[in-house]
Order: structure tokens, then sequence, then C-alpha cells
């Protein structure tokens, strides 16, 4: 994505701007060590472009950036729950309006934080009090902290995930390593599977691979790059590519989409809002997500 482009509505540091992308508001920065650009609808990171380099996020042609929908591509917050245990798919979060919070610069990089709290709708979706704050840390490498905290007086249960989507030159040509062989086969009824160290992909994969390595990394043999994920707080990482007919069957993937991304996400998976993680009144918990190519 070039961000260069995209008209400016606010300047607010030699570094950060707020930019207009169709009916979406992005901060956006532009850096020496690298670019990026953050919706404020969703609080979705929807580019990361070291200096050199490729973008390492992937985003659909066909996304709909009418502030409404959810974004196709790019790091989904799914929050307060992961996938289609309740609804909407993947919680509310990625719909939601956040606010930008701060943002800081130095000669390593940028730190755009953005919050989220409850309001009157989110609580006739999900009847409780929470405080979101996201940390995008933008420097040779991009990490994305998302930092949930219990403002409530009960306690309450959560899932979730950092749904990135890489970008990368050719799913033939790829392999992943590093998500660890013991995988919950999503497109076979949640099945327990036991699959190869080295993932490569000739059809669609939906996985919860649960017992992932510190460090996944997908090897781009085609950009002739690695991309390595390190996550933290997580119970899983889940790996997505929805190949031909997924690609053909979303309205906001490009049918050829499929063939240049490929998700994997610092998940904190459940397989119902009750088995989710618990957070006391005051507790804060951390999803974080770290990505670099190498
Ligand atoms: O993370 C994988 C997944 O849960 C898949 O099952 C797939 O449906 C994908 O997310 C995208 O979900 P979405 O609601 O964005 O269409």
């Amino acid at each position: 994505m070039d961000l260069s482009v995209l008209p400016t509505l606010t300047v607010l540091s030699d570094y950060v701007t707020i930019a207009q992308l169709g009916d979406n508001k992005m901060v956006r920065v532009l850096h020496p060590k690298a670019s990026a650009a953050i919706s404020l609808h969703g609080g979705h990171v929807v580019s990361f472009k070291p200096e050199g380099q490729e973008d390492l996020i992937w985003m659909s042609k066909d996304a709909v950036y009418d502030n409404k929908a959810a974004l196709r591509g790019g790091i989904p917050v799914c929050w307060p729950w992961f996938g289609r245990i309740a609804a909407p798919a993947h919680g509310f979060a990625r719909n939601s309006t956040w606010e930008l919070i701060e943002h800081r610069e130095s000669d390593n990089g940028v730190l755009v934080s953005i919050g989220l709290t409850d309001n009157e709708s989110s609580r006739e979706i999900w009847p409780h009090k929470f405080q979101l704050v996201l940390n995008v840390e933008v420097s040779e490498t991009l990490k994305v902290t998302l930092d949930i905290t219990n403002t409530d007086s009960t306690p309450w249960r959560f899932s979730g995930a950092l749904h990135t989507y890489l970008n990368l030159g050719d799913i033939h040509q790829m392999e992943v390593t590093g998500m660890g062989t013991t995988y919950v086969d999503s497109l076979l009824d949640s099945k327990l599977c036991e699959g190869q160290e080295v993932l490569t992909l000739t059809d669609t994969v939906d996985r919860v691979y649960t017992a992932p390595d510190s460090e996944i990394v997908l090897h781009d043999n085609a950009w002739n790059r690695k991309l390595s994920v390190k996550n933290e707080g997580a119970n899983s990482a889940v790996l997505w590519n929805p190949w031909k007919s997924g690609a053909e069957s979303m309205g906001d993937m490009n049918n050829d989409g499929y063939l240049s991304m490929f998700c994997i996400e610092s998940t904190l998976h459940a397989n119902s809002l009750d088995e989710g993680k618990e957070l006391a009144p005051g507790e804060s918990h951390q999803l974080i997500t770290h990505i670099a190519a190498k």
C-alpha cells in the first residue's frame, strides 16, 4: 500500500499524520525506518513497511473502507472472543471506533497508542466494562500489544486474537516452521491432529496450533525473505488460508488474494465464552505479536 498518496487530514508531528482511506481515518506513520497505517475504525493495522521492503502486511485489493465493515487483511483485533462462538464473528472490537491516545517518536521509530472502552453499544453485545489499549511500535520491526483491562466490578472471561495477514510472494513456494505439530483442525470438526514440522500448502488450512515455538517463521521463497512472528500472551497460533474457493466466496477478498497471504495469528483460543480466560476486576492481560523480516 502506498501510504504517501493518501490525503492528509491532520498533521500531528514530523512523522505522524491522520490520513483518509475511503471513509476510514488512518493514523499514518512515515518514518525513515518504516511506514505504517492504523485504521481508527477497528484499531486495525493495515500496513507495515520497513524501509526498502515490500509490505509485511497483506491487505485485500477488495477491502471495503466504509468505516463500518471489518477490514479484510491487516491485523484485525478479534475481541472479546475469537471465531464464531458468539455474534458478531471475532467480536466487536474490529468494528468499533478507537481513539488516538498518544504518539511518541524517536530516531528508531514511532509508538502509536489507541484505545477502546465499553460504551452503550458494546454493552448491548457484551455486558461488561473494559479498557483496551493497542500499542503499535513501528520501527525496523512491528510490535503490536493489545492491553486488556477489566474495569468492571465483577470478573469476566474473554478470548481473542491479533489475526495477522502476512504478505508474501507466492503461497505455492511458502514454507512455515515453528508452529509445532499438534493442531485442532477447524475444517475437520475440531479434530485433534498431528502434522509435520514444516507446513506447505496445496489447499485451504484453518488450524489452531496448540504448542507453537516462541518463534514461527514464514519462509517466503518467492521473495527470498523470512518473516518472523513472535507471539506472547497467547495459548495457540491459528494458521489460515482460505484458498481459491474460499477467496471467491468472500466479497471483500480479491479472487487471487489467497496466493499472496497467510494468516499467523496470536490467539487466545476458547471453545465457548465460558471457557475464555478470566480477568478479575482491575486485572490486565497483554496479547502480543512481534513481526520482523529477516
Ligand atoms: O482465523 C481463521 C478464521 O477464524 C477462519 O475460520 C476464517 O473464517 C477467518 O478467520 C476469517 O473470518 P472473518 O470473520 O474475518 O471472515
